[in-house]
């Protein structure tokens, strides 16, 4: 994607990095920001040379959420017409894996879209919450959504009405992270870890991910014949061919991809 303004984006291998850089607002999202991000995941998901897509934060956070400046005066109509939430709703067709690498504040957006990834390391400073009650509002990113069925109703209730924020600590109790790591080792630990999923067998990482939100989402049943299908489906892969032959013949399997 051209002209990116508010973000930096590199790989390191096959993994696709995107870093928030608004550091003199502890990266605040701006509508534009948010398009950025966005566009940029979707474009890594088609791109079989990315295997997994990382997101981090620059400067002091991870983002201390929407720009404030920017929705302060705005109308319901405004942004019923705006439909700025369109762009978050495309996180949930994502297929690849997202990790999130957070340090510092993940507030209000900024803790959305940390929610938003598949998995989330975390600095020791990171601080998460959802102050938006303290501005008479709240969140509207999924916010409401996600903790909720991450740490059920009664404790996400707790954090959304107090505004407060959570340690990494809390965090990692809540199961909202996977992990806690050093400040300066989070970014580069988080690749580390997404270089070793990339090397798993992709479809098979790409369909246990959409069998898990299913869980997440649908009834049992539902969710246990989705799984079958993925199941049965990734027999028709190269790759199961190839890890199965590769465990009879006692030998480390080469995978595809496909
Ligand atoms: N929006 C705009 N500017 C911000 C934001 C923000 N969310 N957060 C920080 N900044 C700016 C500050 O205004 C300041 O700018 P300046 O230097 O020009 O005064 C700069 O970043 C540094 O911030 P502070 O000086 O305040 O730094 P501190 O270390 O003293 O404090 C805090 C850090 C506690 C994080 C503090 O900045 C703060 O409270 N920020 C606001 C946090 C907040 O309320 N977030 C929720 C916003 S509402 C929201 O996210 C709704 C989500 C809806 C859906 C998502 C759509 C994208």
């Amino acid at each position: 994607m051209d002209n990116l303004k508010f973000i930096q984006v590199e790989t390191d291998e096959n993994i696709g990095i995107i870093q928030l850089n608004r550091p003199e607002v502890l990266n605040a999202l701006n509508r534009k920001m948010v398009n950025e991000i966005v566009r940029t995941i979707e474009d890594m998901d088609r791109d079989e040379k990315v295997k997994v897509i990382v997101l981090c934060g620059n400067g002091k956070a991870f983002a201390a959420g929407a720009d404030i400046n920017e929705m302060a005066q705005d109308s319901a109509i405004d942004l019923e017409l705006l439909n700025q939430f369109a762009d978050w709703d495309l996180l949930l067709q994502v297929k690849k894996p997202m990790i999130g690498a957070v340090h510092g504040f993940a507030l209000g957006g900024g803790f959305e879209l940390a929610l938003a990834c598949d998995l989330l390391f975390a600095a020791e400073d990171a601080k998460f919450g959802f102050p938006e009650i303290n501005l008479a509002v709240m969140p509207g990113a999924g916010g409401t959504q996600r903790l909720t069925k991450l740490m059920g109703k009664t404790k996400a209730l707790e954090w959304l009405w107090s505004g407060e924020m959570m340690t990494a600590s809390e965090a990692e109790q809540h199961g909202i992270i996977n992990k806690r790591l050093p400040k300066e080792l989070v970014i580069e630990e988080t690749i580390n870890y997404a270089k070793k999923l990339a090397e798993k067998p992709a479809l098979s990482v790409r369909f246990i991910k959409e069998a898990v939100y299913k869980a997440v989402d649908d009834s049992l049943l539902e969710g246990m014949q989705y799984e079958r299908k993925n199941f049965s489906l990734l027999f028709s892969t190269e790759d199961q061919k190839e890890g199965m032959k590769a465990f009879m013949e006692k030998r480390k399997p080469q995978f595809k991809g496909r």
